[in-house]
Formats: structure tokens, sequence, C-alpha cells
């Protein structure tokens, strides 16, 4: 449940208008982690459900808090390294799951740090023209528990 209000919370606070609410997408789970002194660079986590029943796509990712990219963790060789990609796909039906060590949306050339209790705006671009605008809050720790039972998803 806790999960739920969240995503309304998110709705409300949808900028420019609320049409992230009549999307075929849902958010839930979204926070951005506070920059580290002295860096200007941070990460955005989030599950992302495609409620359609097609297969869909998200192409891009903009903030007016810098330069937001689709990243995803990989190791290579023991070493843990990033790599930015092109889309995310997302199974109709299905939830991708953006989180930490895996894949995330990277912040980078912010304008300025983010700290606790500061919000960050993300639009969110899909290949079927649909576009969706949260707000997400910058905090230490997700903003609900881990412990709900997640979808899964194998590739
Ligand atoms: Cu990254």
């Amino acid at each position: 449940m806790k999960k739920f209000a969240l995503a309304l919370v998110l709705c409300l606070f949808a900028i420019p208008n609320a049409k992230a609410c009549d999307t075929t997408f849902e958010i839930r789970n979204a926070w951005v982690k506070p920059t580290m002194e002295g860096k200007n660079i941070t990460a955005a986590f989030l599950d992302l459900k495609n409620t359609s029943d097609k297969p869909r796509k998200l192409t891009a990712v903009s903030s007016p808090a810098g330069v937001a990219e689709m990243h995803n963790t990989i190791m290579d060789n023991g070493v843990m390294k990033m790599r930015q990609m092109e889309f995310v796909e997302i199974p109709a039906g299905k939830t991708v799951n953006f989180k930490p060590k895996a894949m995330h949306i990277m912040l980078v050339d912010l304008k300025k740090p983010l700290k606790e209790g500061d919000k960050v705006k993300l639009s969110f671009y899909f290949d079927n023209d649909e576009t969706a605008n949260i707000t997400l809050p910058v905090s230490a720790a997700p903003a609900t528990g881990k412990s709900e039972p997640e979808e899964h998803h194998h590739h």
C-alpha cells in the first residue's frame, strides 16, 4: 500500500502538468542520492512499470538539475563499470528496476549540489511519444521499504 501511496504523490507533483497520471507508465520508489562533498554527479533510482500490453522503450531522460543519462552497471574482469545505454526496453506489463549497482539514471554536470530534502525533476521519454514527468526526493535511503514483493523479470 505504501508504494501505491507514493505513486499518487508523484502524480500530484507532476511537472509541468498532470499528464504523467494518464500515461501507461507507473513510477514508484523514486529517490535521488545526495551528492558527495565536492562532486557534481549522483544517481536516481526508481521502479518503472509499463502498464500497457505492448513492449515499450525508454529512449531518453532529462532533468533541469543537470544532464540525465541511462546507465547500466557491468562487471568487467571483476571491476564494476558503468555503461551508458541508448534505451531501456520495458516488456509489456513489466517493471524495470533502477537501483544501486544495477541500472540507474545518472545525473551529471549538476548545477548545484543535492542534499537530503531537495527535490529533483525528471522527465522520461518513451518510444510511443509518451512523457512522464516526476519529482523525486533527495534522500539518503530509498523512499520506501524494500521488504515488499517485487516483480522479477529476466532477460
Ligand atoms: Cu552511472
